[in-house]
């Protein structure tokens, strides 16, 4: 792998690598979503070219997970196929002391939720920009919506104290898809200081699909930051 010379790509790069280096030949990997997962599956996919690694498969989070593993040469194999997922990879947009998440920025978190709460040991690789004091401080939290049903569910939202708008695409056209075609409503909170009674009711509004936060399913933090130019993991 290449080193990237951007500050903040190398320490991505790094990041991901480290937490590629965890992975052990016959394993089941989740991939995960996003940039800094993405140098993970390019460095398993690298090992295993190189004889490092051997006989490990991925469970794709996302479709821009399944092109990255081919294109590194990761075999895939579905839920159905398998028993257990050994780890799994995945990005954040927020890490609290607690180490609970706000996931959800590429719009995958659906998909990601299930196959990192799957995984026996579930890793997550960030850049120290990424931690906070308490979720919502920087970053909104998406709920993914049924497209029938984002009008009643914003306005549960608010009745809760949300403040929900939709997702736009690039080009505010319209409406940002998920994978599992779907919409995404991205909620402001002043605050989140109870994220696994938020998750929990926020899942129980008839039509939401999944959000965001992932309390206390998070077993190991790598942490990327980079000091005097230079990256450190
Ligand atoms: C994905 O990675 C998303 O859940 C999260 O929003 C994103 C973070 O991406 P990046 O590593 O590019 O900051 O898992």
């Amino acid at each position: 792998m290449s080193a990237e010379t951007d500050p903040v790509k190398l320490m991505k790069q790094q990041v991901g690598y480290a937490a590629a280096q965890r992975v052990q030949s016959g394993s089941i990997v989740g991939l995960g979503t996003g940039s800094t997962t993405a140098y993970a599956i390019q460095a398993i996919g690298e090992r295993l070219q190189s004889g490092d690694l051997k006989d490990v498969k991925g469970v794709p989070t996302s479709f821009q997970a399944i092109v990255l593993a081919r294109q590194y040469g990761i075999p895939l194999v579905s839920l159905d196929e398998i028993d257990k997922i050994d780890v799994a990879i995945d990005g954040a947009d927020e890490v609290d002391p607690q180490k609970n998440l706000i996931k959800g920025g590429g719009a995958a978190h659906t998909q990601e939720k299930i196959v990192d709460c799957l995984a026996d040991q579930f890793i997550v690789v960030v850049d120290s920009g990424k931690l906070v004091d308490h979720l919502g401080s920087t970053f909104l939290l998406p709920v993914e919506v049924l497209p029938m049903a984002v009008t009643p569910v914003m306005n549960a939202i608010r009745k809760l104290g949300g403040s929900p708008e939709l997702r736009m695409g690039v080009k505010k056209a319209g409406p940002v898809v998920t994978d599992n075609g779907n919409l995404v409503v991205d909620v402001k909170y002043d605050r989140i200081d109870n994220p696994k009674e938020l998750e929990q009711t926020l899942n129980n509004i008839p039509g939401v699909l999944e959000n965001g936060i992932f309390a206390g399913v998070v077993d190991v933090v790598l942490i990327g930051e980079v000091k005097d130019g230079q990256p450190i993991v």
